[in-house]
């Protein structure tokens, strides 16, 4: 089997059965700026670290699988011009290929899982795209959720897809989906997308009871999706929101623009056309799953049966 690398700091985290929190790199290499990405991506590694668990940023460097990265490969994982977008289905050809790519949320939640990490932090998940029903656009995310053991702390998916679409799928495919202290699906960029979720928990003890339920009935297999929504303090003006929303729709159609490019076009999109006050909003939503996956990766690890 391939091996996975393991930091050493988190290879002990595991063996010790301390808190984990997998880290996407995707989101660093191509849904963030470059010059912002990399100082994002060490300081989600600190807040990790200060709540007390062990950062693994997931990548795969020269066809080596790695959980936890150094320096310097977070840095290639940042900065490198050639670092492809892998998805779970292409794993296999970049590890035969040696390439070097950055994971999506399906890929991380994989590796993570396979690793032995429960819980894992990214910014928004992928799901239905609009206009599906014509391009079958679906993000492979969903279906990764659907057959892999990892709580994924999100702020929900971009107003980019479509959210309630997202929503039926995750509920077809047997996903829980918990708000944490909301009734609402957040909405990324936004504190709610309008639409609401089933179940609100308000403590990290309270979300732990469900994941130790959930392993209870034997439906730990598939993912748990803990929605995480930014205040309404400090989200993106809906206005700017809906505007820029609009016209990033356009121009993905007027440039035929498909696939994997899709999401990170239009990430870079509302980065231009807000002067970078999405990337703030995009920043503060990271780094906030960022800390309370770590607070629920050490309350799980505190609990003997957990383990
Ligand atoms: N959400 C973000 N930033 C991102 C992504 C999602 O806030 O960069 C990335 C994630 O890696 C997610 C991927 O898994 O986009 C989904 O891409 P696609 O729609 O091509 O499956
Ligand atoms: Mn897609």
């Amino acid at each position: 089997m391939t091996r996975l690398q393991l930091t050493d700091e988190v290879a002990t985290a595991l063996a010790e059965g301390r808190g984990v929190v997998a880290l996407e790199s995707t989101l660093i290499a191509h849904g963030l700026p470059r010059g912002d990405n990399l100082e994002v991506a060490g300081r989600l590694e600190s807040i990790v670290r200060d709540a007390g668990a062990v950062p693994a940023t997931i990548a795969v460097v020269d066809g080596q699988p790695r959980v936890g990265l150094d320096a310097d490969a977070l840095k290639r994982v940042a900065t490198d011009d050639d670092v492809v977008k892998l998805s779970t289905r292409d794993l296999g050809v970049a590890v035969a290929t040696g390439r070097t790519g950055a994971t999506t949320v399906a890929s991380t939640a994989h590796l993570a899982a396979l690793a032995g990490i429960g819980v894992f932090a990214t910014g928004g998940l992928g799901g239905v795209h609009r206009e599906a029903r014509e391009s079958w656009d679906e993000s492979a995310d969903l279906a990764a959720l659907a057959r892999t053991p990892v709580v994924v702390v999100c702020a929900g998916v971009k107003s980019i897809l479509d959210v309630p679409a997202t929503l039926e799928r995750l509920e077809t495919l047997g996903v829980p989906v918990i708000g944490y202290r909301t009734e609402d699906f957040p909405g990324f960029y936004l504190h709610s997308s309008g639409h609401p979720v089933d179940w609100s928990l308000d403590s990290v003890p309270a979300v732990a009871d469900v994941v130790e339920a959930n392993r209870g009935l034997v439906l730990d297999e598939r993912a748990m999706v803990l929605a995480n929504p930014i205040p309404e303090a400090d989200q993106l003006d809906p206005t700017t929101h809906d505007r820029v929303l609009h016209s990033g729709l356009a121009l993905l159609q007027s440039r035929r623009i498909t696939g994997k490019d899709v999401t990170p076009f239009l990430l870079e999109h509302f980065h231009d056309a807000t002067h970078g006050e999405s990337l703030r909003v995009n920043i503060a939503v990271v780094e906030r799953n960022a800390a309370l996956a770590a607070e629920l990766a050490v309350e799980l690890a505190g609990r003997p049966s957990s383990r």
